[in-house]
């Protein structure tokens, strides 16, 4: 049956202009796999909905005929889009004898970014998305302003349930879309307003001038934001260091054209070390890079190189490498072009050589221009890259010792660690606790068939503010890379990784709160492989330890202790029930930690998930880094979330 079906989606896919019957098995094939479509039925893929028609009407933008838009949550988590653009079209089609606008919703097009087939582009497969997000909803309603006149129409799961007709006059242009997702095929309906916001927030700052609104129009979640950037990616820079402490004025801003293609490059360094590039493919972002970025760090290496030399800043016979001149830099990547190719394994790379050509050519051309203008800057960022250099040459050494000693003993693993039996680290997991007691009592509690114990105690080195030689010395931090067998930085290797569990054990109070934040800030900065592979855990200690008589329960919080105290009291309302809360890890004796937090068939682990690398650099800047005024800022806005600050 389902191979059935998908041939009959491929099908629909390719001919344009398919029965009804085709219609109908296109659309019943996206509510079959939906994955294939929008990625997941979780959280991603509900709010995927919302960018398949915010794409179409970016496109409209694109294609110049629209400068606002804006995006509703409603009550019940409805989501309306509204354009001032063209319109979609309702004249009837040749090829189906309908209105195109029903064509739009209920025609599979080619090019589902999930799918097969190819990528969309601008002034491409326009549309796309409709019908995907149609088949996908319990209704959806469309209205479109054109000519003077209201026309709208009405579906549910795909099906037409009011054809399209005109329903009022108007002196407005636009499409407005009003849709609500179908509980059925998703795993959540319930909108979350920062992720939109902050999705529309990128999608303002990549396309200049257009003026995008967020509205969360949901009893007690009120608010709503306006978002529009003259300056474009420029801004984005800009948004991005906001919290940092920059090292020249300007934001370096670059423009060129070929043919089809136009590329724009907008960077600007900070006194920090850690380097921010974040690349667009047509406003599709590309985390994992490509022709694009590496065009733009071949030219950024050899224009500093050069005019370092001709400026007699560098020696004849010195050099920076690439990785010196990118430290510290924050650089956005924007590329349009008619077709994309996506690679690798997420599709999130850009395979178009030409791109590299592309930007490689304009950052060479524009930069040495601007840096010639602009001596005080040229010299600022050659300085910069030849601290990192020389950093960089202090920090390969104190790595060789690292790499030497564990070499050397063999197995030379850290005294502290407590290894388990299990060598397969697909079955492994290694408990990082805070404090010695904590250690000894998850060392005592634990499977030792394939649960490792590390403990750390002291003080903690704050990576946000050391420089990378500082870290490969640490000895805070050194038991941690050992242990982990994988390496550092850019020797990081995931395949060399001796547990993929990698699972963090503090209080859950503020000091808690704060290790765990300075070793994810670590992880984040010096091995960011194994966040963003999902191999790090959270580990969720009880707060409550409820007694009445023999029978002991914990509680995670507050509700559940409430619940389980009416639980233990039973029919006894005047039954004394003993509750304590946990100061410590520490407190807890071997066998309640495992009961409550190590054991696997009853334990809570919150997997630290790396949805928007833009987003926790932010977060980790602020809460880590040089500036006190933001970080108070931030503490407040999230006071109430204080035992979740780092998710
Ligand atoms: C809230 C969502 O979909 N806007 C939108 C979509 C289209 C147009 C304008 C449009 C495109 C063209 C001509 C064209 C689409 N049209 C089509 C299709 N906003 C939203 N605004 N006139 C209007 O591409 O030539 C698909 S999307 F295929 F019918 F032309």
């Amino acid at each position: 049956m389902s191979e059935e079906l998908e041939r009959s989606a491929t099908q629909v896919d390719h001919e344009y202009g398919a029965s009804e019957i085709q219609v109908l098995e296109g659309l019943e094939a996206v509510r079959k796999r939906p994955g294939m479509y929008i990625g997941s039925t979780s959280e991603s893929g509900l709010h995927h909905l919302v960018y398949e028609i915010v794409d179409n009407a970016i496109d409209e933008a694109l294609a110049g005929y629209c400068d606002e838009i804006t995006v509703k949550i409603g009550e019940g988590d409805v989501i309306t889009v509204i354009d001032n653009g063209r319109g979609i079209p309702v004249d009837i089609q040749q090829q189906t004898g309908k209105p195109a606008l029903e064509v739009v919703f209920t025609i599979l097009h080619a090019g589902g970014k999930f799918g097969g087939g190819g990528y969309k582009v601008s002034g491409g497969l326009h549309g796309v998305g409709g019908s995907v997000v149609n088949a996908l909803s319990e209704w959806l309603e469309v209205r479109v302003h054109k000519d003077g006149k209201i026309y709208e129409m009405k579906f549910s799961r795909g099906n037409v349930t009011q054809p399209m007709k005109v329903v009022g006059d108007t002196d407005r242009h636009g499409t407005e879309v009003v849709f609500k997702p179908d509980p059925e095929m998703f795993e959540v309906t319930e909108y979350n307003y920062d992720t939109l916001h902050t999705r529309m927030r990128e999608e303002a700052f990549l396309n200049a001038g257009v003026r995008i609104i967020t509205v969360d129009e949901r009893p007690g979640k009120e608010q709503s934001d306006e978002m529009h950037y003259a300056g474009g990616i420029r801004e984005f820079v800009t948004f991005i260091n906001r919290n940092k402490t920059t090292v020249h004025d300007d934001v370096i801003y670059m423009v060129g054209k070929k043919e089809d293609s136009e590329a724009e490059v907008a960077f600007q360094y900070h006194d920090g070390y850690n380097e921010t590039i974040v690349s667009f493919a047509n406003n599709v972002h590309t985390p994992e890079g490509g022709m694009h970025e590496e065009g733009f760090k071949r030219a950024l290496t050899s224009v500093l190189n050069a005019y370092g030399k001709k400026m007699k800043i560098l020696k004849e016979e010195d050099k920076v490498s690439g990785e010196d001149c990118r430290e510290g830099i924050t650089c956005i990547i924007s590329v349009k072009l008619t077709e994309a190719q996506f690679e690798g394994q997420t599709k999130a790379k850009l395979g178009n050589s030409e791109m590299r050509t592309l930007v490689n050519n304009l950052v060479s051309e524009k930069l040495a221009e601007y840096l010639e203008e602009n001596p005080a800057v040229g010299r600022a960022i050659l300085d910069k890259a030849l601290m990192a250099n020389r950093a960089r040459e202090a920090a390969r050494k104190a790595r060789e010792s690292i790499r030497r000693k564990t070499a050397l003993g063999g197995a030379a693993m850290p005294d502290k660690l407590r290894d388990c039996n299990e060598v397969n680290p697909e079955l492994t997991e290694l408990y990082i606790v805070e404090g010695d007691s904590a250690g000894g009592s998850a060392t005592q509690g634990r499977d030792s068939r394939f649960q490792a114990i590390l403990p750390l105690w002291g003080k903690m080195l704050n990576v946000e503010k050391a420089r990378a030689d500082k870290v490969y010395g640490n000895d805070k931090l050194t038991p941690v890379i050992t242990a982990l067998g994988a390496g550092i930085g850019e020797e990081f290797d995931l395949s060399k990784l001796r547990y993929h569990k990698v699972i963090i054990m503090a209080d859950a109070d503020v000091d808690g709160a704060h290790i765990r934040t300075l070793l994810l800030t670590f992880f984040f900065r010096f091995m960011r492989p194994l966040i963003e592979q999902g191999y790090v855990y959270a580990a969720v200690p009880p707060l409550y330890k409820l007694t009445r008589g023999k029978t002991t329960r914990v509680a995670f919080d507050d509700v559940e202790r409430e619940r389980i105290a009416a639980e233990l009291r039973g029919d006894n309302p005047n039954a004394k029930v003993d509750i304590n809360r946990y100061k410590g890890l520490g407190e807890m004796d071997p066998h309640e930690l495992w009961e409550t937090t190590m054991d696997p068939e009853k334990r809570t682990l919150k997997r630290i998930e790396l949805d928007d690398a833009v987003a926790a650099d932010a977060t980790f800047t602020v809460l880590m880094g040089e500036k006190v005024e933001p970080r108070k800022e931030f503490i407040e806005q999230n006071a109430k979330y204080a035992v979740n600050l780092d998710y």
